[in-house]
């Protein structure tokens, strides 16, 4: 099967939206998808840290995808890599992914606050979602950093309450309702959350960044200090690293490179605490 190539449009819209949404994409990987997912929250106990997922917290695995072949061959799926291609250029990296049992609401937030490289998550929910069953929502435009709005709702999203009054809830957005086997796509700035969802709504992510230029790696390698909250040794598993071929090997090169330093914060991070960060 060839790459999905992305139209004009979809890529206008993305950029002027900060989000994509492809309905029924992976419709016909979907059950080995559940499988795959319910298979690595069983060898890690169910749950969070080795424990049972009970409903109440999320329970959150990182690196997700690379804990097995099946999932670690999403991204060489000429569906994904097509959207990845062509959202950041043939040459993308793949990104630290996480895999979540979530419980509840989730606040609004953007998953970082780039001006420069472009970071975008693919995310598959593995059970169907409403608008107030804790599908995702988003705000159209708010990755623009610099544009008066975006910036404005940077400033004042995380006291919404305060601010304007409003419950999360009640933000005006896009409610991304999905069934298994759609994929969301959306830019890292965009702000996003979800509210109503039950304490088992299951969830997983793919992130990709375009590759950093050499001047600013400094910044790939800050960006990736965030895994050794989980006190993982290296930013990617061993089964993601060790089935790849050429093609997702270019994917994986330049985090490879510049991971060195995830084992010695890991070190630090688990001296520190007794469990490790959900997330
Ligand atoms: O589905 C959710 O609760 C939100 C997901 C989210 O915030 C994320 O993946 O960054």
């Amino acid at each position: 099967m060839p790459d999905l190539k992305l139209t004009e449009q979809q890529l206008i819209q993305f950029k002027t939206f900060g989000f994509l949404a492809f309905p029924g994409l992976l419709q016909d990987r979907i059950d080995e998808i559940i499988r795959e997912f319910e298979a690595i929250f069983a060898t890690r106990g169910g749950g969070h840290a080795g424990k049972p997922h009970e409903g109440k917290q999320r329970s959150c695995i990182v690196p997700f995808i690379d804990q097995n072949a099946v999932l670690s061959s999403l991204l060489d799926d000429p569906r994904i890599h097509g959207i990845a291609s062509g959202l950041l250029g043939d040459d993308f990296n793949f990104m630290p992914s996480d895999g979540n049992y979530y419980a509840g609401d989730t606040g609004w937030h953007s998953d970082g606050w780039h001006p420069e490289t472009l970071h975008i998550k693919i995310a598959f929910y593995l059970d169907p979602l409403t608008r107030d069953t804790g599908c995702l929502r988003v705000i159209p435009g708010s990755h623009k950093i610099g544009d008066a709005f975006a910036n404005a709702l940077n400033d004042e999203i995380y006291s919404c309450q305060e601010k304007w009054g409003l419950h999360g809830r009640d933000v005006p957005a896009i409610a991304l309702e999905t069934k298994p086997g759609d994929i969301l796509v959306f830019n890292h700035n965009t702000k996003h959350a979800a509210f109503g969802g039950s304490g088992w709504r299951r969830m997983f992510t793919m992130n990709l960044c375009q590759r950093y230029p050499e001047a600013r790696l400094h910044e790939l390698r800050e960006y990736l200090n965030g895994v050794s909250r989980f006190w993982v040794e290296r930013a990617y598993g061993d089964v993601m690293m060790n089935t790849a071929g050429p093609q997702r090997r270019r994917h994986l090169e330049q985090v490879m490179a510049n991971d060195g330093h995830i084992a010695e914060l890991s070190r630090q991070a688990k001296a520190r605490m007794t469990e490790p960060a959900r997330g």
